[in-house]
């Protein structure tokens, strides 16, 4: 009786010495990298933390974040910022880079992805990630969503060809495929079973994928297998997380999918995925954002949010309280261009100038619309769905500038100064909505110099000329569930025809 007392005492003593103390609960706010982010993938080296997303047609690609607390992000450069790493003469917003995997190893950090539209699976490397990232290394196993996983010295790839989670070693150093692609799991029925990442715990591989496809079916499933070839077994209880369910249905917050799972400093386990915004129904325009939740393990299996939905604000374990992210206002002066301002496709260097905080943007001809390659335009992410951004432009001659609010090349939105031959000069709001092209305002004006500022409101948009408004339109109708695509709105400075100089930018979140 005294030997089983011993015993028991024994054990919960090796019990409390093995369960670390509950990090105190903190506010966490999500998304944590808000506005047009999708796709996440994070690496931990010690206490630094980095997310890469995807970016489509957008150059330059693949934005790496770096973050100490899991709150605050900041955008420490572009992943792919050459031509030569980034071909995209055929892209649109539905191609180009899809999802993005990083993983460091020995040193190294990998960043390994698709161009769907330009020559399939690559992965580059770098030291820095903050940059510059090698030339593509380019692979053969196809499929999207490719990930990597080292282990003693071997480098395993895994992506999903013929909607089979497939997984083959590789040789890191020039792609060369060392292994048969081997088939490990088809996801638990679900369609486009896809942004496959393996992991291991104590004795177990975790193959963790996504299914459902990126909308509001999307869900999270899991399998595990205690050899890394499988074979793996489905988790009872999947899907480990959905809002597409009884408890995550009333949300705002849907589309949760696309998840990479990591382990924090101090022992805890995370995962950031994807998710939007929606309202006024089913809509929501900034795209797919990063959002992050708490993993916790039950009999060896990951557990979300403890089963929970998500939410804007949630109390979650985190060994130190993170400030709370401010709301960006920015001045532009364009005296340096930031990694937060992309083009879409190649950028035409010639037509881009700065000299004393006066951007001089030249048209190539190109707008927004399909087929029209390479626009003179400086977008960046929409990341607040009420905020006001402006600029001051100025008309050299014939021609059209002004503000560009992107989403795909079937629905955009332009606020500009433009005049015709020996015309005169006039502030128009147009918007493309497919085969739909609709000036809603054209107000003449004294001359090709105007303040325009755009007033967001999150289901609206109204546009100031010289201070007063002249048109409102519908957030909807730039919508992804209208304007289709995998990204979000994009804003900023653009000039369709002729020359234009650009007094600064203005970017203010009111929230
Ligand atoms: C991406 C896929 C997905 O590669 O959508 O939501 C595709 N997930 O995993 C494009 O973002």
């Amino acid at each position: 009786m005294r030997k089983l007392a011993s015993t028991a005492i024994l054990l919960l003593a090796i019990a409390c010495a093995q369960t670390p103390e509950p990090a105190p609960e903190c506010l966490l706010r999500n998304p944590i990298i808000p506005g047009f982010n999708p796709d996440p993938s994070v690496v931990a080296v010690g206490e630094d933390y980095y997310i890469v997303n995807s970016t489509f047609h957008y150059f330059p690609g693949v934005p790496v974040y770096h973050s100490r607390d899991l709150q605050n992000w900041e955008q420490i450069g572009n992943v792919l910022d050459r031509p030569s790493q980034l071909p995209l003469d055929d892209a649109n917003a539905s191609l180009g880079i899809y999802a993005p995997t990083i993983r460091y190893n020995d040193g190294v950090f990998y960043m390994i992805t698709t161009n769907v539209s330009g020559g399939g699976n690559f992965m580059v490397t770098a030291t820095d990630p903050a940059g510059p990232w090698s030339e593509p290394i380019w692979l053969e196993q196809q499929g999207i969503d490719p990930s990597l996983y080292f282990e003693d010295g071997k480098c395993y790839m895994v992506s999903n060809p013929d909607a089979t989670i497939t997984l083959c070693e590789i040789d890191p150093s020039t792609g060369a495929t060392l292994s048969p692609g081997k088939a490990l799991w088809r996801g638990t029925g679900g369609r486009f079973p896809e942004g496959p990442h393996i992991y291991r715990r104590g004795g177990w591989y975790y193959l963790l994928i996504s299914e459902g496809g990126t909308e509001l079916a999307h869900k999270l499933t899991v399998a595990r297998s205690r050899k890394i070839y499988g074979p793996y077994e489905a988790f009872p209880g999947n899907p480990i997380f959905t809002h597409c369910s009884l408890a995550g249905q009333e949300s705002n917050i849907q589309g949760t999918g696309h998840g990479d799972m990591f382990q924090a400093a101090d022992g805890s386990w995370w995962m950031v995925f994807l998710a939007y915004r929606r309202y006024g129904g089913d809509f929501h325009h900034l795209g797919r954002e990063t959002f992050l939740a708490p993993v916790t393990w039950e009999k060896d299996w990951p557990v979300v949010n403890g089963g929970k939905p998500v939410a804007e604000e949630m109390m979650v374990p985190l060994s130190a309280a993170p400030t709370a992210p401010e709301a960006v206002s920015v001045e532009y002066d364009f005296s340096s261009i930031g990694p937060e301002w992309m083009h879409i496709q190649h950028p035409e260097a010639r037509n881009y100038s700065v000299a004393n905080g006066i951007l001089t943007l030249k048209g190539s001809g190109s707008g927004f619309d399909w087929g029209n390659p390479r626009p003179t335009a400086l977008l960046r992410r929409q990341q607040s769905p009420e905020c006001t951004f402006g600029t001051t432009v100025s008309l050299q001659g014939e021609g059209e500038a002004g503000i560009a609010i992107y989403q795909t090349h079937s629905g955009h939105i332009e606020f500009y100064v433009s005049r015709e031959k020996g015309g005169k000069p006039c502030a128009e709001v147009r918007i493309r909505l497919h085969s739909i092209l609709h000036t809603q305002a054209s107000v003449p004006l004294s001359s090709a110099k105007a303040r325009l500022d755009v007033k967001a409101f999150g289901d609206h948009y109204e546009f100031l000329l010289d201070g007063r408004e002249i048109a409102r339109l519908d957030s909807k109708l730039i919508s992804t569930e209208i304007a289709g695509g995998f990204t979000g709105v994009t804003v900023g400075p653009y000039c369709q025809k002729g020359t234009a100089l650009f007094n600064g930018f203005c970017y203010k979140e009111n929230k």
